[in-house]
C-alpha cells in the first residue's frame, strides 16, 4: 500500500507536477509523460493494458492547465485542450522518477542481482515433481536459475518426454534446427560434435544463432560408468576476472566479431551463419552474454590478418581462466536428473566417455528463451505472493 497524497502542485511553468506524499517524501513527474500515460479510455485500452494515444497527438511541450487532489488517493489534471486525466497514488508511487524508485522497479521487473560462483558452487537442487506441481517451488526454481545460473532438478522419469512437460510448465520450448527437443548420444555421421563420445570443452550452445537460446535443459536418461562427467563455469564471473587480469584481452573479446557456422540436416536442412562477440557487454561494460563454442567457430574469420594472433591470445587467456581449478565446477548427472542453466552465462562441458555397440549414455536436451522463463517467473511470483 502506498502512502496517500498530501499535496500536489505544478512546477517549472507547468512542465512538472510535484507530489508531496503523506509520509513526507516527494516525487516529480514530467507533464509530457503524464499526458502520454493518461489512463482514460480514449488514451488507454484497458483490456490490452496498452496505449491507444499515438505520438502524433502528443505535444512534447505540453503543460498542465490545472492540477488538483481529487482525494488523498487520486490526482486529476486538466490539459489546455480540456482533456481530463486521473492518476492513482499507488500507480504514481511505483513510477516515481527518483533513482531509488527506478532501481526498485528495475529489480522487481528484471531481477538483475546475480550471485557469482566458482568451483565452490553448492549446486542448487529441487525435486522435479515439486516444481511441476507446486507454484512456490517453481518460483524458487526460476529465481535461483536467474540468480545463480544453474539448478539441478532431480527425480524425473528416465524416459524421453520430461522436457516437453517442463516446457508446458513454463509456457513453451524454443524450436531450433536440432528439433523441439534433441537427443545427445553417440551417433553415426554425427551432425554435431555433441553427438559423439568426445570431450566437449567449455561452451555455450548455439552462438551461431543471432539470438542464442537463453536457457538450456539437459535431462539424463542414461549415464555411462566410464566418464561423461559434466562441467560448469560462471562465465560472467570469469569475464570479470579477465577484465581485471588482462584488460586488453577483455577489450578484444568484447569487440571482435567472430564468425560462427553450422551447416547440415536435422529437424530440417540448415546453413546458419552468424557473427558474435565472445563476450557481449551492456552500455556499462558489464558482461551480459557469452557466445563461445569452439566447435562451430567458423574457419572463415572476417578480421584483418594482423589482428588474428592477438585474438587467439585473448581467447586462450579466457579459455584458461574458464578451465582453472578455481572456477570450474565438476559433477556427474544421474539418470532422472535435469540440469537447467543460463546458456547466456554458464558455460558447460562434458568429459569424454567410451563408445560401445549400444548406446551407453543418453541425454535429452531442450532450450527455452529468457523472455518465456522470466514471464513465467513474474506470473508465479504474483500468484505466490498474492499480489495484484
Ligand atoms: C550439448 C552438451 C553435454 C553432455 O549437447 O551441447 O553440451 O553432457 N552436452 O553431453
Ligand atoms: N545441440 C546439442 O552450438 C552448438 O552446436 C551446441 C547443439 C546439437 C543441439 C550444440
Ligand atoms: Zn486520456
Ligand atoms: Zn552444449
Amino acid at each position: 500500500m502506498s502512502p496517500g497524497i498530501h499535496k500536489v502542485e505544478a512546477l517549472d511553468a507547468g512542465h512538472f507536477i510535484r507530489v508531496e506524499w503523506e509520509d513526507g517524501s516527494e516525487s516529480r513527474y514530467p507533464c509530457v509523460w503524464l499526458r502520454d500515460n493518461c489512463q482514460c479510455p480514449r488514451c488507454f485500452l484497458r483490456s490490452a493494458r496498452a496505449r491507444k494515444l499515438v505520438l502524433e497527438d502528443l505535444d512534447v511541450n505540453i503543460v498542465v492547465k490545472e492540477v488538483a487532489l481529487a482525494d488523498r488517493k487520486t490526482i486529476s489534471i486538466t490539459w489546455p485542450d480540456e482533456h481530463a486525466s486521473e492518476y492513482e497514488a499507488e500507480w504514481l508511487k511505483k513510477r516515481c522518477f527518483s533513482e531509488e524508485a527506478r532501481a526498485e522497479m528495475r529489480e522487481d521487473l528484471f531481477l538483475p542481482e546475480l550471485q557469482h560462483w566458482g568451483s565452490d558452487l553448492q549446486l542448487p537442487k529441487i525435486p522435479f515433481e515439486e516444481i511441476m506441481y507446486n507454484d512456490e517451488s517453481a518460483y524458487k526454481w526460476l529465481c535461483t536459475l536467474k540468480k545463480v545460473g544453474i539448478v539441478l532438478l532431480t527425480g524425473a522419469a528416465t524416459r524421453q518426454g520430461e522436457l516437453v512437460k517442463l516446457g508446458h510448465r513454463i509456457g513453451f520450448l524454443r524450436l531450433t534446427f536440432y528439433g523441439p527437443t534433441w537427443q545427445v548420444q553417440d551417433k553415426a555421421d554425427a551432425n554435431n560434435v555433441a553427438y559423439t563420445t568426445g570431450k566437449l570443452c567449455f561452451h555455450t550452445d548455439y552462438p551461431v544463432l543471432q539470438h542464442p537460446p537463453g536457457v538450456q535443459f539437459l535431462h539424463c536418461i542414461k549415464q555411462t560408468a566410464t566418464g561423461g562427467e559434466s562441467e560448469a563455469v560462471d562465465g560472467f564471473h570469469v569475464s570479470n576476472k579477465l577484465k581485471e587480469q588482462n584488460p586488453q584481452a577483455y577489450q578484444i573479446l568484447t569487440s571482435t566479431a567472430v564468425d560462427y557456422t553450422d551447416v547440415g540436416v536435422d529437424y530440417c536442412d540448415f546453413a546458419v551463419q552468424c557473427k558474435q562477440r565472445i563476450i557481449d557487454v551492456d552500455s556499462r561494460g558489464q558482461a551480459v552474454r557469452i557466445n563461445y563454442n569452439n566447435a562451430t567457430r567458423d574457419t572463415v574469420f572476417d578480421i584483418p590478418a594482423e589482428k588474428v594472433r592477438p585474438f587467439y591470445a585473448a581467447l586462450k587467456e579466457f579459455d584458461d581462466l574458464l578451465n582453472s581449478a578455481e572456477h570450474k565446477f565438476t559433477y556427474k548427472l544421474k539418470p532422472g536428473d535435469i540440469v537447467t542453466f543460463d546458456n547466456w552465462r554458464v558455460l558447460h562441458g562434458r568429459q569424454s566417455y567410451e563408445s560401445g555397440s549400444e548406446v551407453t549414455r543418453h541425454l535429452e536436451g531442450a532450450y527455452a528463451d529468457w523472455d518465456v522463463v522470466m514471464s513465467r517467473l513474474r506470473l508465479l511470483r504474483k500468484r505466490v505472493l498474492n499480489r495484484e
